[in-house]
């Protein structure tokens, strides 16, 4: 059951599609203040776990520590950090007693999950203007999937991208002319490492201007794009949040003409320095403006492209003009002066506040209906009645609304066909849109847990549609660590391989042995009709794609503690190495199951184990993963792309006992008419 909650005159933020009433009243968990903005506090039971929040470091049991929904780009992704690019505030407290808390909040929300006292938890926001949500299970037996699941229906189903998206990705920053996309392209197929799409990052543009292509070095774009296509690959660009501030480029004329740039209180166009330079924002908030920005996806799409990926639209802010000024005027300050320590230190830290600064972030409002923009409203709704808020009581839904214009565009580009788009800024409602991938990930070890930690708690908040930078995007990669994070990525749905400019190249062709990962990618492309059959499942019934054991063995102690294992649609359980020259690793098994090992291209062995701990062998050329007893996952047989897949044959691998089927949903990969009826058939052995 949910419960709503009202405090003040909330943002309507179209988070939930499912109107409730207000429940007058105090709620049934923890107390509410509303002395100094907003806050929720509950005591917790000293074995109560937390899980979602979706988007974060750590794990996905998020007890003891402090996690802050404040939209962020974070290139150093540590322990440390309390945010980053997406707010997902929902959260699951699960033992004594069990049920949910979703805080419909487009500002900065704070979650002090047992920080400041280890027993307690205190979720606060400065300004009481909220939706909360409190959900109890249906049963009386507590199911977190249940209560995921009523969660996902009150904010609507899980987008669900074209079937290639499931194809391996080959990305990198540094891809620059038709050159480079080529030898990408002739490499991979030579090797027969198959691949669906290649990513065009930020210079692709002329003068990083969102929708040019830099006709100089890309002389023959079409022709081009079309003879990849022919061999199942397509070419995937990025679009910036931040269009440059050019005269004279049509994309900014048009933007200033229609006032759909972001301006400051008086009135004056707001500046802020991204990769094109002195840059301004289009209003995403603003109905208009941001269906404006969504049909210039058409100049890609009229040229064939099929997919997107939106960054940097937190929206992140190297400079403004205000926070640069204030650096020189700091160095004018302190030139000439001899430095002691206190004004060292101040000298040394000038640019630090330059980018992403709360100030600028407080310093430009968007225009918006005044039904929408309750409590936050700052002016008397103008002639076409809309008022200002300011940038930083919404700033988590700006990423968000962004997405939403780009898919509300492709709909009336082609309503028959899905278009991909994935975005690095979101927040729950965004996962109707599009998907998310996790952004900028280091080529660490320990980045591979990470992955799986947010791959649990980000289904949970409906976003299904994702994956994190495979072999890691900042730092240098190497071939072992590229090779087990594969073994694990070729489970999510976002496959991507993604690197920064001036990082070790991480393409697979460029380690020896590259069969290996062929090995690892072929098994990708033998799992696309389950993994896609999964996701499509998933999404109509508001299910998980992924899941922490928790929520399939909740009565199992050992299983709600795992952080290293995670489930995967109705019978997979992985459990990847994420640790340098391991041999293998310990695996629990809650029940029964059988080890798949997956090596040379095909299924080596199969054996069945018996629930308890196993040290288990995992080389690295292999990949070994677990079916639940009463379960079998169907393989075809790999091809170079996902359109060229033979579903017609296909093996299985699992519990093959007789009587044991799977229900595998097919469609022709892109209509937009998803449903079941008709479209499932029954494999079994
Ligand atoms: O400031 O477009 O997260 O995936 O390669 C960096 C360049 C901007 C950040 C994205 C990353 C992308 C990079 N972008």
């Amino acid at each position: 059951m949910i419960k709503r909650f009202t405090y003040g005159r909330p943002y309507q933020t179209d988070s939930v599609v499912t109107k409730l009433a207000d429940t007058k009243g105090a709620p049934d968990f923890g107390k509410v203040s509303k002395t100094g903005g907003f806050s929720w506090t509950y005591k917790l039971d000293k074995d109560d776990a937390i899980f979602g929040l979706g988007e974060t470091m750590r794990n996905i049991n998020k007890r003891g520590y402090e996690f802050i929904s404040w939209n962020s780009d974070q290139p150093d992704q540590d322990e440390s950090v309390k945010s980053l690019y997406g707010s997902h505030n929902f959260i699951i407290i699960f033992g004594k007693k069990t049920f949910a808390v979703y805080f419909d909040y487009p500002g900065k929300l704070t979650f002090d999950l047992g920080y400041t006292n280890q027993d307690e938890i205190n979720v606060h926001c400065d300004k009481a203007h909220l939706d909360v949500y409190f959900i109890t299970p249906k049963e009386k037996n507590n199911s977190l999937k249940d209560l995921v699941q009523q969660f996902r229906v009150l904010t609507g189903s899980s987008y669900i991208p074209p079937r290639w998206a499931f194809g391996f990705s080959m990305s990198r920053w540094g891809y620059k002319t038709q050159k480079d996309f080529e030898t990408v392209w002739k490499k991979y197929r030579k090797l027969g490492i198959p691949m669906d799409s290649i990513c065009m990052d930020i210079d692709y543009m002329t003068d990083y201007e969102d929708f040019t292509l830099d006709e100089k070095k890309f002389p023959e774009f079409d022709l081009f794009a079309r003879k990849l296509r022919k061999d199942g690959v397509r070419l995937v660009p990025i679009i910036d949040a931040g269009i440059k501030k050019q005269e004279g480029y049509s994309v900014y004329d048009e933007a200033v003409k229609k006032g759909y740039d972001i301006k400051k209180k008086d009135g004056e166009q707001f500046v802020g320095g991204v990769w094109p330079g002195d840059s301004v924002f289009p209003d995403f908030l603003n109905p208009e403006a941001r269906s404006w920005f969504g049909q210039k996806y058409q100049v890609l799409t009229s040229r064939g492209i099929e997919g997107f990926w939106n960054d940097m639209n937190e929206p992140a802010l190297f400079y403004s003009k205000e926070t640069l000024s204030k650096a020189y005027e700091k160095f004018d300050e302190l030139r000439g002066k001899p430095l002691d320590v206190k004004t060292f230190f101040e000298f040394k830290d000038i640019g630090k506040n330059i980018a992403n600064n709360p100030e600028d972030y407080s310093s430009f409002y968007h225009s918006v209906p005044a039904k929408i923009a309750g409590g936050f409203a700052l002016t008397k709704p103008d002639k076409d009645g809309n008022v200002l808020v300011c940038h930083s009581d919404v700033h988590n839904i700006f990423g968000f609304n962004m997405t939403r214009g780009a898919q509300d565009a492709f709909k009336t580009f082609d309503s028959k066909k899905r278009t991909l788009i994935y975005s690095r800024s979101s927040y729950i409602g965004a996962h109707r849109y599009g998907g998310i991938w996790t952004g900028d990930n280091h080529s660490y070890w320990q980045d591979i847990l990470l992955s799986l930690h947010q791959m649990a708690s980000l289904n949970m908040t409906g976003f299904m549609f994702t994956g994190s930078d495979i072999g890691g995007f900042n730092a240098d990669t190497t071939r072992d660590l590229l090779l087990r994070w594969l073994s694990f990525g070729i489970f999510t749905p976002l496959c991507r391989n993604h690197s920064a400019n001036g990082t070790r190249n991480q393409e697979f062709y460029e380690y020896e042995k590259p069969e290996d990962f062929k090995s690892v990618l072929d098994l990708r492309y033998a799992l696309i009709p389950y993994l896609y059959s999964e996701f499509v499942k998933a999404s109509l019934k508001d299910e998980m794609y992924f899941r922490p054991l928790a929520f399939d063995y909740q009565n199992d102690a050992r299983a709600v503690n795992c952080e290293d294992q995670i489930m995967l649609g109705d019978g997979i359980m992985l459990a990847p190495v994420y640790v340098q020259n391991a041999k293998g690793r310990y695996v629990y098994l809650p029940e029964n199951m059988v080890k798949v090992v997956w090596q040379g291209g095909k299924v080596k062995s199969q054996e069945t184990l018996k629930a308890g701990d196993h040290f288990v062998e995992m080389p690295l050329n292999a990949v070994v993963f677990f079916v639940k007893k009463g379960h079998i996952v169907p393989l075809c047989k790999p091809a170079k792309d996902s359109d060229s897949l033979d579903t017609s044959k296909l093996t299985i691998v699992g519990d093959e006992k007789k009587g044991v089927f799977y229900e595998l949903y097919e469609d022709d990969g892109y209509t937009t008419e998803i449903t079941m009826a008709g479209r499932v058939r029954k494999v079994s052995r």
